[in-house]
């Protein structure tokens, strides 16, 4: 009797430290190895470093949102708001791009590889509408 008793508290134990932890804590990102965490949202683009080293830049692109974003990323000298638009498609025009990912569903990530040159940079989520709502960030690549 004693035995399964103590593997239920174990067990019970276990369940607690677990719960006390809550979400799972996304993994450290480290930009001097040329990692950038991009958190996507309506309407806005986190990045947790505006600058890298030129080289091999991962981004680890999440989608904290509710709806499905992407993320592209344009080489330009234009400033993050002065992308010029495709009224048609109400999207910004992406000249300059030197990749991107195409859809990343609420609650996915994905991550984005690029050799990137020293220069300025934006990055976006060029869903219809979503770069004129906000959905930008500016990168320097030194
Ligand atoms: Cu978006």
């Amino acid at each position: 009797m004693l035995r399964p008793m103590r593997t239920f508290l174990t067990a019970a134990l276990v369940t607690v430290a677990l719960s006390a932890c809550g979400a799972p804590a996304a993994p450290a990102v480290d930009v001097s190895k040329g990692e950038i965490r991009a958190d996507l949202k309506e309407y806005q683009v986190a990045l947790t470093s505006n600058t890298v080293r030129a080289g091999q830049v991962t981004f680890l692109v999440r989608n904290v949102g509710g709806m499905a974003h992407n993320f592209v990323v344009v080489k330009t000298d234009a400033a993050p708001d002065k992308i010029p638009l495709d009224t048609e498609k109400q999207i910004a025009k992406e000249d300059g791009k030197v990749g991107g990912i195409d859809g990343v569903a609420p609650g996915k990530s994905a991550n984005l590889r690029l050799d990137l040159a020293p220069g300025h940079y934006v990055v976006m989520c060029n869903i219809p509408t979503h770069y004129q709502l906000g959905m930008r960030a500016e990168l320097t690549v030194q």
